[in-house]
């Protein structure tokens, strides 16, 4: 597929996925998402590949969906083409690791794609928010259900029902960011952290990421008799054996995902 609302770079075992749209803030139209669901697809297809960083530019990580492209729709066309439902929820179907990259506004649907990868590093100049109550409708790809879960009842309320934005200091404050780092150093920490995470046991990865998100449709008892399962499960890999043996012997690990 030849991509238009994409950069994609690789850099060693890390896809560096940038949100191209710069005439719009980066609005996620159906193109741009079309593109994204087959960039992942071909990610998760490629065993060279160990993580993913989607990030957008410094002015805009996404103002949201599209606003020009459904502001004419009707119910019935919305209802019966499953309006931009087909292809937005791709990022939490990933079994590799998706982190976001946040610059600028991360707005509507751009909030929403941020949640949906597994951990959000956030410049200083970035601004979450909700803001489809200005529009006349609420959000409409998780926003409702996950930044109450991130950020608590309260402030879910507040930014929903108000629309406004915060910034870098309070969506770390309130858990929807991991962390935040100076604008100038937003991609080379995340391509570092990806990397990291690209050198670990791809295994060891997959596994703690599905139950992380576990964590949120699963009682704390059973989360952790699953997580207990999944931890004897990895002593069946090589790199349980090679991690410790790495510990031991005092020497980097070599871990291959066997
Ligand atoms: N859609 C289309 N174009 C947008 C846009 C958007 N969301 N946001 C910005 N743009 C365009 C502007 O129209 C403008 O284009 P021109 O007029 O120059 O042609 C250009 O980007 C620059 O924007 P501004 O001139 O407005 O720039 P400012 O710095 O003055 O303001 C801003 C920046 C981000 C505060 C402002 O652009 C703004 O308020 N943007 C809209 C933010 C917003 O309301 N976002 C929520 C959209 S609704 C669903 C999945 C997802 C969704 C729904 C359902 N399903 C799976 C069912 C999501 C819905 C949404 O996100």
């Amino acid at each position: 597929m030849t991509l238009q609302t994409l950069i994609v770079e690789r850099h060693d075992a890390v896809t560096l996925v940038r949100l191209n749209r710069p005439e719009a803030l980066n609005a996620l139209n159906g193109q741009l998402m079309d593109e994204l669901t087959a960039v992942l697809d071909e990610t998760e297809a490629d065993p060279t590949v160990r993580c993913v960083v989607i990030t957008g530019s410094d002015r805009a990580f996404a103002a949201g969906a599209d606003i020009k492209e459904m502001a004419s729709k009707s119910y019935a066309e919305v209802f019966t083409e499953d309006f931009i439902t087909r292809n937005w929820e791709r990022v939490t179907r990933c079994r590799k690791p998706v982190v976001a990259a946040v610059a600028g506004y991360a707005l509507g649907g751009g909030c929403e794609l941020a949640m949906m990868c597994d951990f959000i590093i956030a410049a200083d100049n970035a601004k979450f928010g909700q803001p489809e109550i200005n529009l006349g409708v609420i959000p409409g790809a998780g926003g409702t259900q996950r930044l109450t879960r991130f950020a608590g009842k309260s402030k879910a309320m507040d930014m929903i029902l108000t629309a406004r934005m915060m910034d870098a200091g309070e969506a770390e404050r309130c858990g929807l960011v991991s962390r935040v780092v100076p604008l100038a150093e937003l991609i080379s920490t995340a391509m570092e952290a990806a990397a990291k995470i690209a050198a670990l046991s791809p295994n060891s990865v997959m596994i703690a990421k599905e139950l992380v998100n576990a964590a949120y449709e699963t009682p704390l008892s059973q989360g952790v008799k699953t997580e207990r399962r999944l931890f004897h499960s990895l002593f069946a890999f090589d790199d349980q054996k090679e991690g410790m043996a790495a510990f031991v012997e005092k020497r980097p690990a070599k871990f291959t995902g066997k």
